[in-house]
């Protein structure tokens, strides 16, 4: 099952990726992660992703696509994969298909963590306290919410027209957040094993 999970910032997507990734055995592709993978291995890049992320704004869409696609193609993405915070703009949504009905596969499932904007922004800030990230400081934090409205949520609608957008409450602590995704993901399996 190929998942591709779209939120805000700050709204538990890593937090629940990792939760989900243990239930379903299959692995987790998240794009922040890869970056700052990237940046601490100082692995030469066409872009200054560094400067890119740090300011809250979006790596450009070739190279996320590239960087994904050559991700999902290795042989432990067979089975599928959860692929946290791509795709990110209507171009990289529209690519990673091209990409995939290339090889016969399709995303199956667009999940969508539905979290207030005062509760996003306190989970950052707490997150700044704790953990230091460049990109969690309060104007940074606007940017990329800006970011995600204007060029990450068309692809609610995208995926909403393909028949494959679940939206979930994401408000509340981690596990009862969790506990609303597997009943999601397990009423999908149920009718797609009966669609059979
Ligand atoms: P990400 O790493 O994806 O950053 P994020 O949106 O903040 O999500 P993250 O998974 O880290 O946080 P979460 O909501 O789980 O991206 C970072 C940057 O990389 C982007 O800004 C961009 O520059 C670049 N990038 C990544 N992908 C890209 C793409 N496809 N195209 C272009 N650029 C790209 O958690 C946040 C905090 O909330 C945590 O501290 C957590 O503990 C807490 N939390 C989670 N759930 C909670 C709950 N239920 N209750 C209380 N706290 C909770």
């Amino acid at each position: 099952m190929l998942i591709v999970l779209l939120s805000p910032p700050g709204s538990g997507k890593g937090t629940q990726s990792r939760r989900l990734v243990g239930r379903l055995k299959i692995p987790h592709l998240s794009t922040g992660d890869m970056l700052r993978e990237a940046i601490r291995q100082k692995t030469k890049m066409d872009h200054d992703v560094a400067d890119i992320i740090r300011n809250g704004q979006l790596v450009p869409d070739d190279l996320m696509v590239d960087l994904v696609d050559f991700r999902l193609r290795a042989d432990d993405c067979g089975q599928g994969c959860l692929v946290d915070g791509f795709p990110r703009t209507l171009p990289q949504a529209q690519e990673l298909d091209r990409r995939l009905a290339g090889r016969g596969r399709q995303v199956d499932l667009a999940l969508e963590l539905r979290v207030e904007r005062e509760e996003l922004i306190r989970r950052l800030l707490a997150r700044s306290e704790l953990e230091g990230r460049e990109d969690d400081g309060r104007e940074t934090i606007d940017r990329r919410m800006e970011i995600y409205r204007s060029q990450t949520s068309p692809l609610l609608d995208y995926y909403r027209r393909q028949e494959k957008l679940f939206s979930i409450d994401g408000m509340g602590s981690a596990d009862e957040v969790f506990a609303r995704i597997c009943q999601v993901i397990d009423e999908y399996n149920a009718t797609h094993r009966s669609d059979d």
